[in-house]
């Protein structure tokens, strides 16, 4: 768990760009052998969740989200090694991708560590990957799962026929999806595609991964 009181001076050296303090909150927690994942979710996710209410609030401008974001990107890059310390691979592979027209990469960034580090080897192609690209690269690693991140609503029809393309092309695939496009709704759409499931937070997925089913 991460205190209040630690969360908040982080935040706030988030949003001056001080990303060295950032990276010694990071280091001052690893010490304290707080779990990566609480890291991601209670740190990462937590304060770019508040800086889009803010930046939604004109609070805080365009500049100080991307260089939230940024920062972000560098911490995750600075945890990974760690995460993959306890790994025992599962010999199971998975291609992780946003959708397409989706610039929001960093949820699915985290999706595709937390997945490494549970012994999945993992493909993460960031954001906005064309629809033949990815049935290429799904021809290539042949992954047991195919990952597609969503954040904005407007971008719901292409992910449905991004889905509709994978289904074809690969029957007996699963397919996950989520990110914060499905708090306004769309699970009706994706529901009717077989073997294919939403998963709406990260709590979700975490015990999706523990299941027997991954
Ligand atoms: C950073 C940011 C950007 C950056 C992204 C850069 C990057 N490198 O990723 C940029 C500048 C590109 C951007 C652009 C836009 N953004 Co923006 N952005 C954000 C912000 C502040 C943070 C996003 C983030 O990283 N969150 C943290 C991650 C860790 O959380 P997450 O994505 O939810 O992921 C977790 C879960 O959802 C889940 N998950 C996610 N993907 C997947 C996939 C699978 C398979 C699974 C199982 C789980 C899963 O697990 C993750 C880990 O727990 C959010 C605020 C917010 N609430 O998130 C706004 C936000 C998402 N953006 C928003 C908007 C409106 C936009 C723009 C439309 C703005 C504009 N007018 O141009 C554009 C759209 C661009 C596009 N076409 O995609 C709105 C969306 C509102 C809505 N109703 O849809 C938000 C919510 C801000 C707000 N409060 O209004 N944005």
């Amino acid at each position: 768990m991460i205190e209040e009181a630690v969360y908040k001076q982080y935040f706030e050296a988030l949003v001056s760009g001080d990303r060295s303090r950032c990276a010694g909150t990071v280091s001052q927690l690893i010490d304290r052998n707080i779990t990566t994942e609480t890291i991601y979710t209670d740190l990462f996710q937590k304060s770019l969740y508040r800086i889009g209410e803010l930046w939604e609030q004109s609070r805080v401008s365009v500049a100080v989200e991307h260089l939230a974001t940024a920062i972000t990107e560098q911490l995750l890059s600075q945890t990974y090694p760690r995460l993959l310390a306890d790994r025992r691979p599962n010999n199971r592979r998975a291609v992780i991708s946003c959708s397409v027209n989706e610039y929001h990469q960093v949820g699915a960034r985290m999706v595709s560590d937390i997945m490494e580090s549970r012994g999945w080897d993992v493909w993460f192609l960031g954001a906005n990957t064309p629809v033949t690209d990815l049935l290429e690269m799904i021809q290539e690693k042949k992954p047991d799962v195919v990952g597609l991140s969503i954040s904005i609503y407007f971008n719901m029809a292409p992910l449905v026929r991004t889905i509709d393309a994978v289904r074809t092309n690969f029957s007996d695939l699963d397919i996950i999806v989520g990110g914060q496009a499905f708090r306004w709704g769309g699970a009706e759409l994706i529901k009717p595609f077989s073997g294919t499931h939403v998963i709406s937070n990260s709590a979700e997925w975490i015990k999706t991964l523990g299941s027997e089913a991954y």
